[in-house]
C-alpha cells in the first residue's frame, strides 16, 4: 500500500479475510496459487510478493521514483531488501503467528483444523500452521528475537552513515523494513527497549511515519478482528 500511496497511484484494494482462510478459498487460489497475500493485479497481470511487487512498480510506474537510477543505488537497495526478505520478515512473522494465528488456529475444532491446513498450498505453510496450533517452542522465539535485536542494531548502524537505509534517497527498503518491523518493533518487543538502544532507528521511524504516503496507506481501514489486534502490542 505504500509504494502505490508514495506514487500517487489510483488502486482498488481487495481484502482477503484472513481469519476466515479466505487465502485459501478456490477464488483466491486461482489469483494467486501460493494462497498468500499480498498480490498485485495489474489489469490482470499478477505479481505475487512484496519485494517484487515493489520492483514491478518502479519499473510501470518510474514517475515518482522510490529506486535509485544508478547501479550502486539499486543495489543497496536490493541489499537491505533481501536481508528484510530473508533475516527479518520471517522472525517477526513468528512472534505474530504465535500471539494471533495461534489464537486463531486454536479456536477451530480439531478435524476441521485439518482439513482447512489440507487447503494450504504452500508444505511450509501448512506445518506453520500446525505449530501455530500446537505453540512455537520458547527456543525458536528466541532465536526469532536475537535476529530482530540483530537487525535493529544493523539498522542502527546504517542510519548512523546515511539518511536511508540504502543511502540518501528514501527507497522500498526502507518502506520493507518499516512494515515488517520498523513500525512495530517498539510495541511488539519492549524488551528491546528501542528508544534507548535504538535512537537512530526511533527517529528514522518518525520520519517514515511523517510521510504523506505513509500516513494515507496507514489510514486505510484496519480489518484485524479487534480482539486479535494486540499482537503488537496495542490497537492501533
Ligand atoms: N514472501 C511473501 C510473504 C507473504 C506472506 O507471508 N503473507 C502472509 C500474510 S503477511 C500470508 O498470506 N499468510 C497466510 C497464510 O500463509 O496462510 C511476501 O514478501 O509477500
Amino acid at each position: 500500500m505504500i509504494p502505490l500511496k508514495e506514487k500517487q497511484l489510483e488502486f482498488e484494494s481487495v481484502y482477503v479475510d484472513l481469519h476466515k482462510f479466505e487465502q485459501h478459498s478456490e477464488w483466491f487460489i486461482k489469483v494467486n496459487p501460493e494462497g498468500q497475500v499480498p498480490v498485485l493485479d495489474h489489469n490482470g497481470t499478477i505479481i505475487t510478493h512484496t519485494t517484487v511487487i515493489n520492483e514491478y512498480l518502479e519499473d510501470v510506474f518510474p514517475e515518482i521514483p522510490l529506486r535509485p537510477y544508478d547501479p550502486v543505488g539499486k543495489a543497496r537497495m536490493r541489499y537491505w531488501n533481501k536481508f528484510v526478505d530473508e533475516h527479518v520478515m520471517n522472525h517477526v512473522s513468528m512472534h505474530g503467528w504465535h500471539r494471533m494465528i495461534g489464537v486463531i488456529a486454536r479456536n477451530i475444532e480439531s478435524g476441521d483444523f485439518e482439513k482447512l491446513v489440507e487447503k494450504i498450498p504452500l508444505p511450509d505453510q501448512r506445518k506453520k500452521w500446525k505449530t501455530a496450533r500446537s505453540g512455537f517452542s520458547e527456543a525458536d522465539l528466541q532465536n526469532a528475537t536475537d535476529k530482530i535485536t540483530y537487525a535493529c542494531q544493523k539498522v542502527e548502524d546504517q542510519l548512523g552513515k546515511s539518511k536511508w537505509l540504502a543511502g540518501e534517497m528514501y527507497t522500498t527498503a526502507d518502506i520493507n523494513f518499516f512494515c515488517h518491523c520498523g513500525m512495530m518493533v517498539e510495541r511488539m518487543f519492549p524488551e528491546l527497549e528501542v528508544a534507548k538502544n535504538y535512537p537512530r532507528l526511533v527517529d528514522w521511524r518518525d520520519r517514515m511515519n511523517a510521510r504523506e504516503g505513509v500516513k494515507q496507506a496507514l489510514a486505510m481501514p484496519d480489518h484485524t478482528n479487534p480482539a486479535l489486534r494486540t499482537w503488537t502490542g496495542e490497537a492501533r
